[in-house]
């Protein structure tokens, strides 16, 4: 169940054989939620460690419920936090992405902390991936830079400026933009429009350097509109909003279809 569709989902992406994944994203800090998302035909579940509330105890029960849902899951570290990236591969993550990954050397820093010799330095100790995956502890060391990937977040002009170089390193499986970072730092801080024909333009770049190098590409998309508009361009992984949202707009239309329907209007079930 979960084991081979995890290990497949880091495999799937490496290659590029996708016709587009969608990912949940998750920052309210409650595992059982992460469940609740398991069980929509999303590809992944995101874990967010960098603007959602989460510590690491309740990250690392995230991902097992995750698992448990079958599907894989992948977590956003804090800015820099590279210790946790190998604490939540730990914990049975098929993925880790880092925030404001600007050069050759941060991406570097990265892999050393997410691969086993002879790609970087991770430590030894991952007792609950061993537990969802059923991998002796051998087998594991000598599969584990293949089974999960490692993704490199570029949301910065020094990021864009540096991004042949940041695929260049061997270890940085795909990349990841931050649009609305990236729009902030291309308006030097005068806007937030992660949708901007800019942040277009700049997103059809980012795809050519990503195909150039052989790599994957993922984005946080608001919506499923978006989301499906980063499909069509040929990203691998996108992401439709986040949890918040997605709570609130399923709330809201309940209760204006719970109104219509009161009013005699449309009787269609939501
Ligand atoms: C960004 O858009 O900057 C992100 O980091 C997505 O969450
Ligand atoms: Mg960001």
């Amino acid at each position: 169940m979960s084991t081979s569709t995890s290990e497949a989902f880091a495999e799937k992406l490496k290659k590029r054989k996708t016709d587009g994944m969608i990912s949940a994203w998750i920052g309210i800090p409650d595992p059982l939620l992460a469940n609740f998302f398991a069980q929509e035909p999303f590809d992944a579940v995101v874990i967010d460690l960098q603007h959602g509330m989460w510590d690491i105890a309740s990250a690392a029960t995230a991902i097992g419920q995750v698992r448990l849902a079958g599907k894989p899951a992948v977590a956003r570290i804090p800015v820099g936090d590279f210790a946790s990236a190998s604490r939540l591969l730990d914990a049975g993550a098929s993925g880790i992405i880092a925030p404001m990954i600007n050069s050759a050397s941060d991406a570097e820093q990265f892999v050393k902390a997410t691969k086993y010799l002879p790609l970087g330095e991770r430590s030894w100790g991952p007792a609950l991936a061993l537990n969802y995956n059923g991998l002796s502890p051998d087998a594991y060391l000598k599969s584990a830079n293949q089974l999960t990937v490692t993704i490199a977040m570029v949301e910065t002009r020094a990021a864009l400026e540096a991004i042949d170089e940041i695929l260049a390193v061997d270890g940085i499986d795909g990349i990841f933009i931050g649009p609305s970072d990236l729009s902030i730092a291309l308006s030097d801080g005068a806007a937030l429009a992660p949708n901007s024909a800019e942040i277009d333009r700049v997103m059809a770049q980012a795809l050519e350097r990503c195909q150039h190098h052989g790599k994957f590409i993922c984005a946080f998309g608001s919506d499923g509109v978006r989301a499906g508009q980063l499909l069509k361009l040929g990203f691998h992984f996108v992401i439709a909003g986040g949890d918040s949202a997605q709570l609130r707009a399923g709330a809201r239309a309940a209760i204006t279809t719970a109104r219509e329907t009161a009013a005699g209007g449309s009787t269609k079930q939501a």
